[in-house]
């Protein structure tokens, strides 16, 4: 990925606005943090190589999903869905026994560890990176031991003084996502003064605690957390704002699949037809650079990226050749 222009985020009484800067700028001492945050490759993320944007497929174990709730609670329907994901293209599938919808309530960690172990058991034999989609210490130790590799935390390591450390020392990498509150409580009334600031803020001192418990940058990758503890205008604007968070020099997580920022834009379409909507953040969010994108249709994910890199690649080497595939429609 590249930058053609760069802005400097100016703070300002009411909202901040940017600057635009000359590239060279970026070359002064001032700059030198922010030219390398920006412009150094990552790193594989758990051996996946973030050199285009990656898949990664949702395995929700629980009953009450927001996308999915119920459909594969049961251990085999949930290995034969993660089977297929990997099938269609997830580059790592992301397990999780705990919805997190707004309002959920939450889940006793027992359970929690009893609905995904023998899932992470069965999907890494066959191959897989897992993650695992869980904010408590006692899951991350037991997925881990199952074979998971990442942790995927909707609090970034703050819901246990533990969750450091315990990633740091089980050796894992992590996803980092914002989340303002806590889910049953967290939609209601969300303010910021200016959400992509405030998100951008609240994550760089998430990384500098993971960073201070031990885990090397290549482990981190951060995610705005669409939809969590953020309304309607929030979540557009964190979208418009995607490039700044490449800022804090990490991959960049996005998770849109299903969400209601899609409904809302389209006559409140049920969650089961935003299919459309989530392949255009997709795609959105692999234009700004987003490294990794959680998403439920794995399938249609994968031919949409496809389809959008090679149209990338045409236009960059100019017209394509017709001839190429005369006869075809
Ligand atoms: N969204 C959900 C759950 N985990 N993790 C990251 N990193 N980013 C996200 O956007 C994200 C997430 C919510 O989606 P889903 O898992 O399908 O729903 P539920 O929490 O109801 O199981």
């Amino acid at each position: 990925m590249g930058f053609a222009a760069v802005d400097e985020v100016v703070p300002g009484q009411t909202a901040p606005s940017l600057r635009p800067l000359p590239l060279s700028a970026l070359d002064g001492d001032r700059h030198r943090a922010h030219r390398h945050a920006l412009t150094s490759a990552r790193a594989p993320f758990a051996g996946v190589a973030l050199d285009r944007t990656r898949i990664v497929g949702v395995v929700n174990v629980t009953p009450d999903s927001f996308s999915d709730g119920g459909r594969y609670l049961t251990r085999e329907r949930a290995i034969a869905h993660g089977r297929d994901m990997l099938e269609a293209g997830a580059d790592i599938l992301d397990v999780g026994g705990e919805s997190t919808r707004p309002g959920a309530a939450p889940v006793p960690v027992a359970d929690e560890i009893r609905r995904v172990v023998p899932v992470i058991e069965a999907l890494h034999q066959h191959g897989a990176v897992i993650s695992v989609d869980t904010r408590n210490p006692e899951t991350m130790r037991a997925a881990a031991a199952a074979g998971a590799a990442i942790v995927n935390d909707v609090t970034a390591l703050s819901h246990s003084p533990e969750s450091a450390r315990t990633v740091a020392r089980l050796g894992l990498a992590v996803v980092l996502m914002h989340m303002r509150g806590t889910p049953p409580t967290m939609q209601v009334r969300p303010h910021y003064r200016h959400a992509p600031c405030e998100v951008y803020a609240d994550l760089s001192g998430a990384v500098q605690r993971a960073r201070a418990a031990g885990l090397s940058p290549d482990r981190i990758v951060v995610d705005p957390g669409l939809g969590f503890g953020k309304n309607q205008a929030h979540n557009l604007a964190l979208l418009t704002w995607l490039p700044m968070f490449h800022c804090l020099g990490h991959g960049l997580m996005v998770g849109a699949s299903r969400k209601s920022i899609i409904g809302r834009l389209d006559c409140n379409a049920p969650v089961m037809d935003r299919l459309g909507g989530s392949l255009a953040i997709a795609l959105h969010a692999a234009g700004q650079g987003a490294n990794l994108v959680r998403v439920h249709d794995v399938a249609e994910t994968r031919q949409a990226l496809r389809v959008w890199e090679a149209l990338g690649r045409s236009m960059a080497d100019g017209a394509p050749d017709l001839d190429d595939h005369p006869g075809q429609v």
